[in-house]
């Protein structure tokens, strides 16, 4: 099942949060600021012990004080015009993130819209590859049962809700 959820993703109640969070895992302003901040000091701790993620793939962290049990943080790409990769890196963050998911035998996941805030991905570009890459594997084996895209604006939901609809549609 997939849903559409408006509102701070640090409050849902899901096994998997995803951050969009930076190469040296270090904590920022967005997301990644309200998850540090909401999952305490204990957070910071256990991503300096892993020492940064490269660009598309994903690091996996206990939630600490969040209502979620993991916390799987993947670093986006910075939108450049979109000839230097952006689509194949933005996908692959969210095939790592599914697999992940997958191994761990996680029910359920809440993605944010990565890489659509400081990193200035298109977001109309951006949550079709999401959607996409979700669907895409919504068809193979034990996926998780219930996916979430967690939007912090209106705009960001319609986006999701029409493209969730024409992929219906297809
Ligand atoms: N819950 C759900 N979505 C949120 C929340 C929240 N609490 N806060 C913001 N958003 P951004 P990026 C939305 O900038 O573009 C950090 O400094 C926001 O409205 O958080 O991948 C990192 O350390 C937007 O739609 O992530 C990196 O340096 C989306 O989350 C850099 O920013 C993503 O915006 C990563 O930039």
């Amino acid at each position: 099942m997939i849903e559409v959820h408006l509102g701070d993703i640090t409050r849902l109640q899901v096994d998997v949060i995803v951050n969009a969070a930076n190469r040296h895992l270090s904590g920022g302003g967005g997301v990644d600021g309200a998850i540090h901040r909401a999952a305490g000091p204990e957070l910071s701790e256990a991503c300096r012990a892993i020492g940064g993620c490269p660009v598309g793939e994903v690091r996996a962290t206990p939630a600490f004080s969040l209502p979620a049990k993991r916390i799987y943080h993947t670093v986006g790409p910075v939108w450049r015009g979109g000839n230097l990769g952006e689509p194949e890196l933005l996908s692959s963050c969210y095939r790592h993130c599914l697999s992940l998911a997958r191994r761990e035998g996680m029910k359920s996941i809440a993605f944010p819209a990565i890489s659509c805030g400081v990193y200035d991905y298109p977001p109309e570009l951006a949550v079709e590859i999401a959607v996409d890459q979700v669907q895409d594997h919504l068809d193979r084996e034990a996926p998780p049962e219930q996916i979430i895209f967690c939007c912090f604006d209106a705009r960001m939901a319609d986006l999701y809700r029409l493209q969730l609809e024409a992929v219906v549609r297809r």
